[in-house]
């Protein structure tokens, strides 16, 4: 092993940025509430929604993540999502997944907690402690009853599926009738459990939130990776700074304006997330 190997990757954060942000890392009792979008799998090679992979076969996936398009065409939709689950599963977490995973590791769910609003399960996969982390917009490896547009809860039914034995291809030949039926109420399509657009986010967990912002007290919103187009995800950081909290973006672009951030780390999520939490992972910041 090459003594270079050993050595630690260069430095992607300018340090005196790195420097400020963590000298606010060691606030007491101070809490982050982090905010994860697409950008964080990118470096795990999954396309985001709005960036050039964001377009699935000519169509745009905010058309395809609805009821009425699932209502509408049940295949098609199916398709989108077995595509995805495909090369998700094919997919590793990344050292920015493992890093958040270790700062609630070190921190608990009280004072780091995150947000996600991707449904490709990486997080999970690199063992983010269940308990500090909200999966705001479902799971790709999740299925539930779906009746229609109008009842698309069904019948309540749920199960997870971690293997890829939905009997659905995502491409070649497949009817509409062969869209599997809820195992339940043999009256509902099998449909992913996610949140589509137009569909409500778990209320009680909204509230929790709110609560969590409430209570006041030095606090962090750390934006990881999102566009910060769909709501209520995106306007957390907003909530911090009203409540008197300052706000940490981490983007490929420089987001820092759109959120009027007191931090903007411009770069990978996979490489600026272990540099910057560093002092939380390796218990320096406790
Ligand atoms: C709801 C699940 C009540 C399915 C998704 C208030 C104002 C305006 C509109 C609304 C509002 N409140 C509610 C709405 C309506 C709607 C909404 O927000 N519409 C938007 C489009 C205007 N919200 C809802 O419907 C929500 N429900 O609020 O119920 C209600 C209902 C109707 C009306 C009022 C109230 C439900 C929203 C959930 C939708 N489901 N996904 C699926 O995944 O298939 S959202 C979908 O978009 C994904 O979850 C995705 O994560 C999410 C957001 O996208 P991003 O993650 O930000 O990804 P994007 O590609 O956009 O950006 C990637 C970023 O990463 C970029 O900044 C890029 O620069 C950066 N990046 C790229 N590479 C890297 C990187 N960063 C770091 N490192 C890298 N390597």
């Amino acid at each position: 092993m090459s003594a270079s190997s050993n050595e630690a990757p260069p430095p992607v954060v300018p340090p005196n940025l790195k420097s400020s942000f963590q000298a606010y890392l060691r606030t007491p009792s101070l809490r982050i509430l982090v905010v994860v979008g697409a950008g964080l799998s990118a470096a795990s090679g999954l396309s985001t929604f709005r960036g050039a992979g964001g377009l699935w076969k000519s169509h745009n996936a905010m058309q395809l993540a609805t009821p009425e398009a699932f209502d509408a065409d049940p295949v098609l939709v199916w398709r989108f999502y077995q595509m995805r689950r495909r090369t998700a599963l094919a997919a590793e977490p990344n050292p920015g997944h493992y890093a958040l995973a270790r700062a609630a590791e070190k921190w608990g769910k009280e004072r780091f907690w995150t947000l996600t609003q991707n449904v490709d399960g990486l997080s999970r996969r690199a063992g983010h402690p269940e308990d500090a982390i909200w999966y705001m917009h479902g799971q790709l490896h999740s299925l539930k009853c779906f009746w229609s547009e109008q009842e698309y809860d069904g019948c309540g039914w749920v199960e997870e599926v971690h293997k890829d034995d939905i009997p659905i291809p995502d491409e070649g030949e497949f009817a509409r009738e062969d869209v599997p039926k809820c195992p339940k109420c043999k009256k509902g399509l099998v449909r992913p459990n996610v949140v589509w657009f137009g569909e409500v986010i778990d209320e009680a967990m909204l509230d929790k939130a709110d609560e969590w912002i409430a209570q006041g007290g030095p606090m962090l919103c750390l934006v990881v990776g999102t566009s910060g187009k769909v709501y209520p995800a995106a306007g957390y950081a907003r909530k911090i700074q009203k409540a008197g909290g300052k706000v940490a973006v981490v983007d490929i672009e420089d987001r820092g304006e759109d959120e009027k951030a007191d931090w903007s780390f411009v770069g990978d999520a996979a490489e600026v997330l272990p540099e910057i939490l560093q002092p939380i992972v390796n218990g320096e910041a406790a």
